[in-house]
């Protein structure tokens, strides 16, 4: 799946002048009301970015992996809070019904889903497992032709503005075996929302608790109609949603990398720009050629990934996506961490964006898998192979 040179190249300049004259201009209102305007978010939709991921024949635009990551890196030129607002739709909310999902479950989610009409969201972790997500406890117990589904689900982005959930719960015994992955309408009775959870950055972006008490979801409604299986869609979920973030990541490092040029061109000291000064052009170039670093593995990954069977999986992409979470988030920190050094004591104030890019980078290493985890996943991976 791709969308033709031509077309696509047209898609990113229109993203590209979206960002720049609508987001931008906005990034403090939304840090100030922590809040998306609703004429953004329906503009969004009319650009089509809700439906990035998914194919034309449900309506949406149908990006490569590759594709998709140009785009991702396009909306990492701006506050991090406006990509989350499609962000669930374009990944981990819809991807597990695109790859795993019956024909009959994509045909009446995903056109809704690539409009935008429904947000839908991702409900994996759990108080008592995240890191380790094959623990988690939200239990799915049979009832005619039923589940009764009850728990409680944690950090869930986009949950207070969701329309749905694709939710993993436990069917059957202990392990990764017996987990089912659902489709759980939002608005189902015994389904209740914490309150919004308060973040350290990326305010504007929505994230709560998701309390499940004996919520009545149907047999259909478990993704592909197959008990036990949810574990790996979720893994497969993870893997592109990694992907995805790894070129967030790479953008919002070269907004920070543009701010930080930019101030040290009209910041003057010692009788001249501190950007002459060879001890701040180095902390510039480490971050360059870091960031190019970063891009380059996101570019050659997703390549990989386009390269398999939709939907199937590789452990060597699955290995290389976890080396690409893993350095181009930790990267991003460190830019961001110049970019305040290089701003001296104005990089601590919060009218200076780097401050604020500094704690909304911070939650990049944390979801979607710790660096710790892409450690592990790439050590296993390697010890596997040998
Ligand atoms: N694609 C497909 N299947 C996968 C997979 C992948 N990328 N990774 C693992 N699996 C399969 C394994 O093959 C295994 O299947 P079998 O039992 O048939 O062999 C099963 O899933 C269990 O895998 P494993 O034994 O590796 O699971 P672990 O419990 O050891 O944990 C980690 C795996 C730690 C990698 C997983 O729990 C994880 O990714 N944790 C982080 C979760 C996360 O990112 N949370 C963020 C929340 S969402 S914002």
């Amino acid at each position: 799946m791709s969308l033709d040179s031509e077309t696509f190249s047209l898609l990113k300049s229109s993203v590209q002048r979206f960002i720049q004259q609508r987001l931008v201009p906005l990034e403090n209102h939304v840090e100030e009301h922590d809040e998306v305007p609703d004429d953004i978010v329906n503009a969004m939709k009319e650009i089509g970015l809700f439906g990035l991921s998914i194919p034309e024949e449900y309506g949406g635009i149908g990006l490569s992996m590759a594709q998709e990551c140009e785009v991702a890196y396009e909306l990492g030129q701006t506050a991090l809070a406006f990509r989350s607002v499609a962000g669930t739709n374009i990944g981990i909310g819809s991807q597990g019904i695109l790859m795993d999902g019956t024909p009959e479950q994509k045909a009446q989610y995903l056109p809704k889903i690539a409009s935008g009409e429904l947000i839908i969201s991702f409900a994996l972790t759990e108080p008592d497992a995240g890191s380790d997500a094959a623990s988690l406890k939200t239990r799915g117990v049979k009832d005619g032709d039923d589940y009764l589904l009850s728990g409680g689900k944690r950090y869930i982005t986009n949950a207070p503005r969701a329309g749905a959930f694709t939710l993993m719960a436990r069917t059957d015994g202990p392990g990764a075996g017996g987990i089912s992955a659902f489709i759980v309408p939002a608005n189902l009775p015994g389904i209740t929302l914490g309150k919004p959870d308060k973040k350290m950055g990326q305010r504007g972006t929505k994230t709560c608790d998701v309390m499940l008490d004996n919520v009545r979801v149907p047999v259909a409604n478990i993704i592909g109609g197959v008990p036990g299986k949810g574990f790996k869609t979720a893994m497969k979920v993870l893997d592109r949603g990694r992907l995805h973030v790894s070129a967030l990541a790479c953008g919002m490092a070269n907004r920070i990398l543009q701010e930080t040029i930019a101030y040290a061109q009209q910041r003057k000291q010692f009788g001249q720009r501190i950007g002459d000064f060879q001890l701040v052009q180095a902390m510039l170039a480490d971050s360059q050629a870091e960031l190019f670093a970063g891009w380059s593995m996101v570019q050659a990954c997703a390549g990989r990934y386009d390269a398999k069977p939709f939907g199937q999986t590789d452990p060597d992409v699955s290995m290389r996506a976890s080396c690409t979470k893993m350095f181009t988030t930790e990267m991003v920190g460190r830019v961001a961490d110049r970019g305040v050094q290089v701003h001296g004591g104005a990089g601590y104030i919060n009218e200076y964006k780097v401050e604020r890019f500094y704690r909304d980078v911070r939650l990049l290493r944390l979801y979607e898998g710790t660096t710790q985890i892409q450690q592990l996943i790439i050590g296993k991976n390697l010890m596997r192979q040998a």
